[in-house]
């Protein structure tokens, strides 16, 4: 039998690489990046390349289940589909009659697919959708909407003909999207120089030409001086600036004390470094990438140091400029129709979200919320009951700090439905599974991603699903024709793609010859004088008046972060190239090329505790939440002990990743009440370790 090729999206992380599958027998030959999108070149990252072995794993939840046990005791009734969404449909109608339909929580992983959730919940009559972004990147978020009245999204990083690129925080050849990673490279190619900023040499750090290890935490510190430099010795970039800057006169005066001196004593780098830095910058401009992050819920002014970096790239003019931070296409701005929403299928509620997301919190975005906010109101009914939680593609218990808080308040609901194609902490937790097909197995509805250029796609099944699982889209229109939600009760892709694209001029069948329909042939590059920032000056807002009025300075002055207490270590965490949060350690391919995590720990703080590289090692003198091997290096922070997050698994039902590592998050006790007030982020990197030898 000829082998099929088949156009799709990538699903082992949520960047969602476009990809082509090989099929043969319905066995999946070969994966790799769709040969058709230039950006991809055909390659894959290493979780990417991982992908039949998620599929093939019988370590995954094969059907759906209904809780028998306790919550958490992994007790399960094997279910038919059709009593499993009756049992959802049930629980979800007695809750609603009894609390209203706002006492219904949703929480996803966000991403292009995300607009059918937000009309079931529209539909439902709850304004309490949200996303997992409080612990990813909503402090980037808002810190671009504060400055620029756009989204960080609205506007894109042009890697290709950069010519300093600045990672700040972000560590972009370790935590992968595989078409960021080759327009890097690219560009470096081109000569770009690359610059790192981070509390240890990482793989980027390798290939810079510029490192930085800065103190933890004192980010902030090395910004400001940055700013200082660059208005001190007239290095910015006066047309843009003049012509597209507000209060330039107010952050003058702010940063006159932040100088590279001053900054050395926080941040540990030379002011000399700093100032040539500052230099080099002026001297690539506009054609200069600033980061401005990706993680960074770590610190309680991360949104600052956000910030900052986007009133860098202000000044040095690279906001709209090629090779700098150019202006984000929409399919509007190449005379073409967007998708036709669902959302639109309903009415927004009435009823306020309960978080205070957009209302009582008008800086935050009331879109996707701050899903942790809605924690408490489980215990505290304040301002109304939440009672049933559907948590689709997402897991709180590793994601968020101290699960046991997390499980101990979520007690207080009558259901806890999860979505999932993995084991995670949080299904096991759960009353009813609804399991997914991996991403192999399964396809999807359209979704538009924009950028220089805009295009449409959508994920096709490779292969038809192995176990009694089924796509996101089926389970969730089965339970909409439960919920007499009649509008999203639809029977078949075809239908849901034929809604989508219905004022678009597209059809399903221009999505054949390569999985996308490109919107244009061209890439199209708007400056900042062809339009406005979407602040109400329509200038780059050094001061914010919403930020202002919620009692949130824009230019806040520096603190120094809090140091770790006598012979502790702050906790630093981040992510590797072989591995997803913590939902591919169990994948067999993935967990014998790393199955546990390690501690990275300065050499002359090891040597004070009496450590030697790949002891085992002990946390907070507590044997019970497991050892680690230490590895020992001069290259980490010696303020910081460093590990990956998403090892230390405890579920029986993985078998490969049980027991080993260490769970970063499982050592934020009290962690939930500690985020940026201004950005809405957590602040993850405010927790202390002490070490021994096991
Ligand atoms: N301590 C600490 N906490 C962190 C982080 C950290 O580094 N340290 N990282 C933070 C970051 S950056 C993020 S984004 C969040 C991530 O947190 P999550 O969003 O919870 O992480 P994921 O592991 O991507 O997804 C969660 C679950 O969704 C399922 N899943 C994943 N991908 C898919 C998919 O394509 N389809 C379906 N159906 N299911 C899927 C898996 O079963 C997985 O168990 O965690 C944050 N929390
Ligand atoms: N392979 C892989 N790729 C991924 C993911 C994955 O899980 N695996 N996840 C995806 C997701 S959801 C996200 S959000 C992105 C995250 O992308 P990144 O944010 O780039 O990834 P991280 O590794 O979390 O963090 C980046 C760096 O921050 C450093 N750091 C820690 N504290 C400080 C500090 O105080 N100051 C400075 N300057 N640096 C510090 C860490 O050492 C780390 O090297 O990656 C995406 N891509
Ligand atoms: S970065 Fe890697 S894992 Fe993530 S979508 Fe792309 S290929 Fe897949
Ligand atoms: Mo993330």
């Amino acid at each position: 039998m000829a082998r099929k090729q088949i156009f799709s999206v990538c699903g082992m992380c949520s960047v969602r690489c476009p990809i082509m599958v090989e099929v043969e027998n319905e066995d999946i030959r070969f994966i790799k990046g769709n040969p058709h999108d230039g950006g991809m070149k055909g390659a894959l990252c290493p979780r990417g390349a991982a992908g039949t072995a998620l599929t093939m794993d019988e370590e995954r939840p094969q059907y759906p289940m209904i809780r028998d046990g306790e919550r958490g005791e992994g007790k399960w009734r094997r279910v038919s589909w059709d009593e499993a969404l009756d049992y959802v449909a049930a629980k979800l109608k007695g809750v609603i009659n009894e609390y209203g339909p706002e006492s219904i929580l949703w929480s996803d992983r966000g991403g292009p697919f995300r607009d059918l959730h937000m009309a079931f919940m529209r539909g439902l009559g709850s304004p309490n959708y949200c996303n997992h972004d409080s612990s990813c990147a909503r402090n980037v978020q808002h810190a671009a909407k504060s400055v620029m009245g756009m989204g960080r999204k609205d506007v894109s990083y042009d890697y290709r003909n950069c010519k300093h690129l600045v990672l700040q925080t972000r560590n972009i050849f370790e935590a992968i999207n595989v078409k960021e990673v080759n327009g890097v490279l690219d560009g470096m190619e081109k000569g770009c120089e690359l610059t790192v900023i981070d509390v240890r040499a990482t793989v980027s750090a390798g290939k810079a030409d510029n490192f930085f290890m800065v103190r933890p935490g004192t980010d902030y510190a090395f910004n400001l001086a940055v700013i200082h430099e660059l208005l001190a010795a007239d290095l910015y970039n006066k047309e843009f600036v003049a012509k597209h800057v507000k209060d330039l006169d107010k952050l003058r005066i702010f940063v006159q004390e932040y100088t590279p001196e001053w900054a050395e004593k926080e941040t540990g780098v030379a002011a000399e470094r700093i100032r040539g830095l500052a230099r080099k910058l002026a001297a690539a401009a506009p054609a200069v990438i600033w980061h401005p992050g990706w993680m960074v819920a770590r610190y309680s002014d991360s949104f600052y140091v956000s910030r900052s970096a986007y009133l860098i790239n202000a000044l040095l003019g690279s906001l709209g400029a090629k090779g700098g931070l150019p202006i984000t296409n929409k399919p509007g701005d190449f005379g073409r129709k967007g998708l036709k929403k669902f959302v639109d299928l309903y009415p927004k509620p009435e009823v306020k979200r309960a978080d205070g997301c957009g209302h009582k919190l008008k800086h935050i975005d009331g879109g996707p919320g701050l899903v942790h906010l809605n924690y408490d109101i489980m215990e505290t009914g304040d301002p109304y009951p939440i009672k049933a939680y559907i948590i689709h593609r997402h897991d709180p218990l590793m994601a968020l700090p101290d699960p046991e808080a997390i499980r101990r308040k979520w007690n207080n609901l009558d259901l806890i439905v999860a979505t999932t194609f993995s084991w995670s902490d949080t299904a096991w937790y759960a009353d009813v599974i609804l399991p997914m097909s991996p991403y192999l197995e399964r396809d999807s509805v359209i979704a538009c991603k924009n950028g220089l250029k805009s295009f449409f796609f959508y994920r096709d099944r490779a292969v038809a699903p192995r176990y009694d699982t089924l796509s996101d889209w089926e389970i969730l229109c089965r339970l909409s024709a439960r919920m007499g939600l009649d509008k999203l009760a639809f029977k078949s892709l075809e239908e849901l793609h034929e809604y989508q694209l219905q004022d678009t001029g597209v059809t399903r069948a221009d999505f054949e010859a390569t999985g996308q329909v490109q919107l244009t042939d061209v890439a199209k590059y708007r400056t900042m004088d062809e339009i406005s920032f979407k602040t109400p000056s329509g200038k780059v807002e050094i001061i914010n008046d919403t930020w202002e009025e919620m009692g949130l300075p824009s230019l806040k002055p520096y603190e120094s972060p809090e140091a770790p207490p006598e012979g502790q270590f702050r906790i630093a965490f981040g992510r590797c190239a072989l591995h997803t949060q913590g939902h591919t350690v169990n994948n067999r391919l993935l967990n014998k090329k790393m199955p546990e995590n390690t501690l990275w720990i300065n050499t002359g703080r090891a040597k004070e505790l009496g450590i030697a590289d790949g002891d085992m090692i002990m946390l907070n003198n507590d044997p019970d939440k497991g050892t680690i091997k230490a590895f020992v290096t001069d290259f980490v922070h010696p303020e910081c002990v460093f590990m990956l997050h998403g090892f230390g698994h405890r579920l029986p039902v993985e078998s490969r990743a049980y027991g080993k590592g260490i769970a970063d998050q499982e050592l934020m006790k009290g962690g939930l009440a500690r985020m940026d007030k201004a950005g809405g982020g957590l602040a993850l990197q405010e927790h202390f370790v002490s070490v021994s030898k096991a």
